[in-house]
């Protein structure tokens, strides 16, 4: 099937002017672009699907969400091959070798059984700890343990764990509100502490990330970590590892790494800092956010839906998700660093250098996936036929500026509940096999779509200043808070971002529900589900959002008669599979084994053997 290639037609009143993305490079604009930004970041709600039609006459044969879900089948099966090749300890060496290129740390073949005693399905893949960790292998292990201990002392916004002993406990002072999850890292670490050698980390304490290293830097830690590769295999971790760590008492003159910016776009000086030079999120500027930059998704893209879930997160190819999501316009309370400092976060925008981990909030089950006499998860069949998504406007803060127009969570309530007539774009059936997109009046599609939109914020409206409350108060019909499990009496549940990691990610999986998700935000388990095969993505612009729904859910014909039947099996099946796959790669145990690995990695990369003996 040929990609259709579709430009952008201009059919809104609203649009004041014509996007053409300024090369302006790293340097910042002059003011008058600044105000020009503000006044038209007042549109950035109103992005609509401006996925025009430059064949507008031509006809796709076959649906492309067809062709999706069948290459994320396949896609799927393959990433789960390579994910167990090994059968045996030896074998999963070799593997690892192969993969990484040098020997698996001392203590490799505990984790081995550790994990194969839990029936991890996956024993080979972990490509995100390799990527996460990789800057850092540029730096000695005692300027690991040192920064380890000079951001601690630096920031009152990081909690220190520390392993003794094969016993760990929180070591810095850590405010009432966050002790719970320090204490859900401990928990997590319990099953196997005993078998870690004596080791600090600095865990980040907020939901946003930290660390941004700029490309060249980062490059140069990738070049050194390449000719630094250990050769030779060492069955220890150094003895005497505890007194290698710092003291806060012996730390003098300590650098302040950190500098914090909230409320203040974050995009150009860390979210796209490591970005090549030339990439276009360093050298343009999307301006005009009321239009949609189609060149921007188009990497990532199929048609108008996404297809590489993975790139679409990524800064690099689309300078436009500036102004489209909280952390990069306005984050609530961001605290960066342009420095290779290790961090762990719960999770990251792509583009940001934190050492990602399994978020205790999901490990704690602060939310929780269970169903009951009360509140019932129907199989799928019998569930209500509605969007639900509810959620508070917490992905950033709006003080004054109006930023919360760009937000994702506010532009999605938006366009679902728009009283004003919008135009969208959407791909209809034409007749059998054949489609086409169409220039639609939201108020009419969403008359003629066979799913309920039930996408709603709770009150009171958060995380705003000035007149951006009374804006959103004028602008979002506010609901009532509702049990999390009343969530299963829906077919289609929505998970947008909001200022970090989604804490209701895994339990939607759990239920019997299909799950929709955007965001560019990132979890230790990326790579293991895959998209449109576990669950569907929309696109940060939510340009191809009305047609998903039309895809799935069906839709009704001008004259109120069905004209293209709910996919409700496919529907059916992609929900099934996440659950299923969810079961059994995002387990508490598959948390424990990735953990355990990491730290076992930690502990390496900080172990002065390391640095000794390795080379070739
Ligand atoms: C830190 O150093 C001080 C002074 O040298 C010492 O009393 C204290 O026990 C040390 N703390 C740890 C955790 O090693
Ligand atoms: C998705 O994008 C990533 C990053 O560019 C790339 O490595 C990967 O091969 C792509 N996957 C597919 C299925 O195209
Ligand atoms: C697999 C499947 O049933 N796909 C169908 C989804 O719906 C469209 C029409 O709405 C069909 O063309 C697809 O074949």
């Amino acid at each position: 099937m040929a990609i259709s290639i579709i430009s952008i037609i201009v059919a809104t009143n609203l649009l004041l002017e014509v996007d053409c993305p300024s090369q302006e490079g790293a340097t910042p604009p002059p003011r008058h672009h600044h105000l020009k930004a503000r006044l038209l970041l007042t549109l950035a709600i109103f992005l609509v699907a401006f996925f025009g039609i430059q064949h507008q006459r031509e006809l796709l044969q076959g649906h492309p969400i067809d062709y999706l879900i069948n290459s994320a089948k396949q896609e799927h099966t393959q990433w789960a091959q390579q994910a167990h090749q090994s059968a045996s300890l030896d074998n999963a060496i070799r593997v690892y070798r192969r993969r990484y290129g040098r020997h698996p740390p001392p203590g490799y073949d505990r984790w081995y059984a550790f994990a194969v005693e839990r029936d991890s399905i996956v024993i080979d893949d972990f490509d995100n700890i390799e990527n996460d960790l990789a800057p850092f292998w540029s730096l000695s292990p005692a300027q690991l343990r040192r920064r380890t201990a000079e951001i601690l002392t630096d920031s009152e916004h990081l909690g220190g764990v520390s392993i003794r002993g094969g016993k760990a406990h929180v070591f810095s002072s850590v405010p009432d509100t966050h002790r719970w999850s320090m204490d859900g890292i401990i928990r997590m670490i319990e099953p196997f502490v005993e078998h870690l050698p004596d080791m600090d980390f600095a865990v980040n304490l907020n939901d946003e990330p930290r660390v941004a290293v700029p490309y060249p830097f980062l490059q140069g830690a990738h070049d050194q970590r390449i000719s630094t590769r250990p050769t030779t295999s060492i069955d220890s971790f150094s003895s005497g590892r505890a007194s290698t760590w710092f003291n806060a008492s012996e730390l003098s003159g300590n650098p302040s790494y950190f500098s914090g910016v909230p409320f203040l776009s974050t995009f150009q000086r860390y979210g796209s800092i490591s970005c090549p030079p030339s990439s276009r999120a360093r050298t343009e500027r999307h301006w005009n956010t009321a239009v949609l930059c189609q060149g921007c998704s188009a990497p990532h893209s199929w048609d108008m839906f996404v297809h590489n879930w993975t790139l679409s997160a990524s800064p690099c190819h689309q300078p436009d998700i500036a102004n489209l999501h909280g952390v990069h316009l306005s984050p609530s309370s961001f605290l960066g660093t342009q420095d290779i400092l290790p961090v762990f976060s719960q999770s990251k925008p792509l583009g940001y250098a934190d050492i990602r981990f399994p978020s205790p909030w999901n490990y704690m089950e602060k939310t929780r996936y269970f169903s009951n006499e009360d509140y019932p998860d129907p199989p799928f069949e019998n569930k209500e036929n509605t969007l639900f998504w509810r959620g508070t406007t917490s992905e950033g803060v709006s003080a004054g500026s109006g930023a919360w127009k760009g937000m994702l969570r506010q532009r999605l309530v938006h366009l679902l509940n728009a009283r004003k007539d919008q135009k969208v774009v959407i791909l209809l059936p034409k007749d059998g096999s054949r489609f086409q997109y169409a220039v639609q009046s939201s108020l009419t599609m969403s008359q003629r779509l066979e799913t309920k939109l039930d996408v709603r914020f709770v009150a009171p409206i958060v995380r705003c200043g000035g007149a951006d409350c009374s804006a959103q108060r004028e602008e979002f019909e506010l609901a009532e808070p509702v049990d999390f499990n009343q969530h299963w009496r829906y077919k289609y549940l929505f998970d947008a971002d909001g200022a970090g990691f989604s804490g209701r990610f895994i339990p939607f999986l759990q239920s019997n529900s299909l799950v929709f998700k955007s965001a560019i935000f990132r979890e230790w388990f990326e790579g293991r589900l895959s998209a449109w095969h576990h669950f569907v993505p929309v696109d940060l612009r939510l340009h191809d959002l009305w047609s998903i729904l039309a895809y799935f859910g069906g839709l009704k014909g001008p004259d109120g008669k069905t004209s293209s039947s709910a996919n409700d099996s496919q529907a059916k099946a992609i929900a099934d599979q996440g659950k299923t796959w969810a079961n059994k790669v995002l387990r508490k145990e598959d948390m424990e084994i990735y953990m355990y690995r990491l730290l076992l990695e930690w502990a390496w990369l900080t172990d002065d053997q390391r640095a000794v003996q390795t080379f070739a």
